[in-house]
């Protein structure tokens, strides 16, 4: 008996030394870092997350380990709440989009002012300027250091009723949004019903018909084969999506020097990798260009738009003319906002789009 109880403390005693001697070795990191995506793995969002995962595990020389936790799983489907979670520190870092973000950070519905920004050329302006870095300093002052965007792309209308091209076709139409009221207020000002709804619950809600239509970028469209459910389409880019990746502010300051220049580094580099696959086939062949010279990316991106359209889709691009009708529509909502935001970010955007 007494032997047993010695050989148990004996045992005790080496597994605590084995636990000291391990956390010793990797300086204290965690195991794992838990990294919120809203989406699954085999979106170009999904594909952006695990290439960051490698990325940080090759830069880092195995020392830091991310693991993307797909489809809101850390949340529990409540995507709105990511950036609350990794500012508290309960998720240590995420790759999400500024429309999820916008609850903590409203500066990042510049992004989001209906028919404010409309092209990738401006959108990099903003994004790589000005009012991009007034973002990141929003998100620092709330205890998440930013990283790096990527990018969902620009946002297209899909419905199961009709060809929209005026705001009058948007009538009574019952539109899936995110929960971010920016959006509400929009398709409430173009006539349309809008619906909350979480990611997790969207697919199936298109494949059961309770709403009849959605807003995304035809990156999340193609792959949850939007097709099957919804006839017709208008590219009116109406609203861009940034992606940001970004760290648990208090657990950032403490990585060592080094750690912090290898994973800004990949976050960098899976965000440069992410927004080419993002923009594959929508802007000539600058994207594939990227992927195939910078990451040795062979695999066939398809024409976005030729492959809706080969799927049965109708596909109308809104002319400028169009646009301005929507965009007349919703100027109140736009107004609105600018103050939500803050006049200053807006200003700030517009000197970067005049550059
Ligand atoms: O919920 C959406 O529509 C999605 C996946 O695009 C976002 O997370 C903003």
């Amino acid at each position: 008996m007494l032997h047993f109880k010695l050989t148990k403390k004996a045992a005790a005693f080496a597994a605590v030394f084995v636990l000291m001697a391990a956390v010793a070795a990797n300086a204290g990191f965690k195991r794992e870092y838990k990294m919120q995506v809203t989406v699954g793995p085999k979106l170009y969002w999904g594909m952006g997350a695990t290439k960051f995962a490698e990325l940080v595990k090759e830069k880092t020389n195995g020392q830091i380990i991310v693991k993307p936790y797909f489809g809101s799983a850390l949340l529990k489907g409540a995507q709105l709440k990511s950036s609350q979670m990794v500012a508290k520190g309960v998720i240590d870092c995420a790759i999400d989009s500024t429309i999820n973000i916008s609850p903590v950070i409203p500066e990042a519905n510049i992004f989001h002012l209906p028919f404010f920004l409309n092209d990738f050329e401006t959108l990099d302006k903003v994004k790589f300027g000005q009012a991009g870095e007034a973002v990141f300093a929003a998100m620092r002052a709330k205890r998440i250091e930013p990283l790096g965007w990527a990018e969902n792309g620009f946002r297209q209308l899909t419905n199961s009723k009709v060809l929209v091209r005026t705001p009058a076709d948007m009538k009574g139409l019952r539109i899936r949004v995110v929960g971010n009221p920016l959006f509400i207020d929009t398709f409430r000002a173009l006539g349309a019903d809008p619906v909350n709804m979480n990611w997790g619950d969207a697919v199936a809600g298109f494949q059961q018909g309770v709403v009849d239509g959605q807003e995304n970028p035809v990156g999340v469209l193609i792959p949850i084969q939007i097709y099957q459910y919804h006839k017709y389409a208008t590219m009116w880019n109406y609203v861009v999506d940034p992606l940001i990746i970004y760290w648990n502010q208090k657990e950032w300051n403490e990585f060592p020097k080094d750690i912090q220049d290898a994973v800004l580094a990949a976050a960098r580099e899976a965000g440069r990798f992410e927004t080419a696959l993002s923009r594959a086939g929508l802007d000539g062949d600058k994207s594939l260009n990227i992927l195939k010279d910078e990451f040795n990316y062979t695999m066939e991106v398809p024409d976005p738009i030729a492959f809706m359209e080969g799927k049965g889709m109708e596909i109308h691009m809104l002319t400028d003319e169009e646009r301005e009708a929507f965009a007349q529509a919703t100027r109140p909502v736009y107004d609105k906002w600018i103050q939500e935001i803050g006049p200053e970010v807006y200003e700030k955007a517009k000197a970067d789009i005049a550059k």
